[in-house]
């Protein structure tokens, strides 16, 4: 696309490195979306003819990652390009959770920043606000825009924990100053109806946790009172992702921009818009992926009015695999069928198995990419350096420790390589996986223990401690051949030591 010549002068002051070539780039994040839930991933039971679209016309990965198998850890290694163990407490974020990246941090958006990019994140944050915590009723920051964004509009941690309602820049919207917003980890008095006290006037019920304050007829994670005009409605959430994203762009249309897309589908309580229950024989969980393709097909829709779609790359991908019962009663096991949310991988969400990271990956850029389905190993947190060179941003040293430059693969540049190992971790870290080409190795700890280092006396005391897998006979990591294999062992075994130690991998 050919930007006007004053626009491109305005802009080329801003930054040298600015090209009328730099294509808009939009990150679709999904939550808790599986391997094997989409169509073009080979899921039957659920049609999502906008992401299938999507694939067709980009390069659709067999090996894409999100870096952990929980939801704060995978954003934070995003956004900073920085594997999330090596910064402690960047496990799932509480309600009243600080700001995890501080400012001065280089990231994703930061560096866009710099070579011109309008940015903005809409949808889920869960990496924090405030300093030391969120001032609800005040000036929420740090935040989203001390890190490189010039707009946010956000559900602040996760649908399930409190507060529902959106923050909006610094502030919660719509926020009644005679009706202050509460937030804690206990309940304000004893009368306070909970998921416990009032359970069967719930509409959804739980199974475990999310039996704090009631919203919506839903039990949540953690405590609140007031804000009651700043409130969601959970099925209303995809619309006003869709409606805030088509705004931001269309006003940003004339210069290459940045947009975090961050749905909430299908995170619990999966609660769709009314227009979408019943649509799959999946229960809510299949809803919410139809929600997902929708709002995938609202963007596209956007771009193509726009005439931006040419000149767009689109990333889509999730921030860890599925899960079935994560908390709430709502079909997804009993309606399951042959539906293989994982595909053909073991474990999901919280795991270092494959089905814990190893998630949809899909590149669209209709101007540059030529379609196809590529098996090279990539990540979520390749992004920020990849971007940075396709945006002609410079990374500091520094920064972005674990982040490489990727590019030509996500462009399905012929016989470019990704990546040649890949660590992979859990909610905090504790349990580590490697995968480097053909093989993988899992290191579980010990229970009881939470630190990323394993020493040389307890490797050889704890017998069972690593397991190595042969992925292209053994997909589903069910077979330990580290038996046999006693030299690779111990190559990835130094290897996973050396990427922990170095505080590195870049
Ligand atoms: C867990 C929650 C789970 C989900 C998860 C975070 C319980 C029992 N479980 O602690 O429901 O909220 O945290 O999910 O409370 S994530 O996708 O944001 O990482
Ligand atoms: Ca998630």
């Amino acid at each position: 696309m050919i930007r006007p010549l004053a626009a491109l002068l305005f802009v080329s002051a801003l930054s040298p490195l600015i090209s009328a070539e730099k294509p808009n780039i939009i990150v679709i994040m999904a939550d808790d979306l599986g391997y094997g839930d989409l169509g073009c991933y080979g899921a039957t039971a659920v049609k999502t003819p906008n992401i299938d679209k999507l694939a067709a016309e980009g390069q659709r990965f067999t090996s894409g990652y999100c870096s952990a198998s929980t939801c704060t850890p995978t954003r934070f290694s995003l956004l900073t390009g920085t594997y999330a163990f090596r910064q402690k407490g960047t496990g799932v974020a509480p309600p009243n959770g600080p700001a995890l990246i501080k400012p001065g941090t280089v990231t994703i958006a930061s560096l866009l920043k710099s070579a011109g990019y309008a940015t903005a994140v809409i949808g889920k944050w869960h990496l924090g606000l405030g300093d030391p915590k969120p001032d609800w009723n005040g000036e929420l920051k740090p935040g989203p825009l001390e890190i490189g964004f010039d707009h946010c509009h956000l559900l602040p941690t996760t649908n399930d924990r409190v507060p529902q309602v959106y923050v909006h820049d610094h502030r919660v919207l719509n926020l009644d100053p005679k009706d202050p917003l509460w937030v804690g980890d206990k309940a304000p008095d004893e009368n306070h109806p909970t998921g416990i006290t009032h359970r069967d006037t719930l509409r959804m019920n739980w199974t475990h946790g999310h039996n704090n304050t009631i919203h919506n007829g839903i039990g949540r994670i953690g405590f609140y009172t007031g804000g009651h005009a700043a409130r969601f409605r959970d099925e209303d959430l995809g619309d006003e992702w869709v409606k805030r994203s088509n705004t931001w762009i269309e006003a940003h249309k004339d210069r290459p921009f940045f947009l975090f897309f961050a749905s909430h589908d299908i995170h619990v309580p999966r609660m769709p818009h009314e227009r979408f229950q019943g649509k799959t024989p999946l229960g809510f969980r299949g809803d919410c992926i139809v929600e997902f393709d929708w709002c995938v097909g609202e963007i596209m829709k956007t771009l193509d009015r726009l005439k931006l779609t040419e000149n767009t790359l689109i990333v889509l991908c999730s921030d860890n695999g599925p899960v079935l019962d994560d908390g709430y009663v709502d079909g997804a096991v009993e309606k399951l069928g042959s539906h293989e949310p994982a595909g053909p991988f073991s474990g999901g969400k919280y795991s270092v198995l494959e089905g814990g990271t190893r998630t949809p990956f899909i590149t669209r850029w209709p101007g540059r990419i030529k379609p196809g389905v590529s098996d090279e190993v990539v990540c979520t947190v390749d992004l920020a350096a990849s971007f940075a060179a396709l945006g002609g941003a410079k990374m500091p040293d520094d920064a972005c420790l674990d982040s490489l430059n990727v590019l030509p693969v996500l462009l399905g540049e012929p016989g470019a390589k990704g990546r040649d190992h890949l660590l992979q971790q859990d909610n905090n870290g504790v349990n580590l996986g490697l995968r480097m080409g053909e093989w993988k190795l899992v290191r579980s700890k010990p229970q009881g223990r939470s630190k990323a280092v394993v020493t040389k006396k307890e490797r050889v005391e704890s017998g069972g401690l690593h397991r190595l897998y042969h992925l292209p006979d053994d997909p589903a990591e069910l077979k330990d051949v580290s038996a046999r294999n006693p030299e690779q062992l111990k190559e990835m075994i130094a290897k996973m030591d050396s990427i922990v130690a170095a505080g590195r991998s870049r």
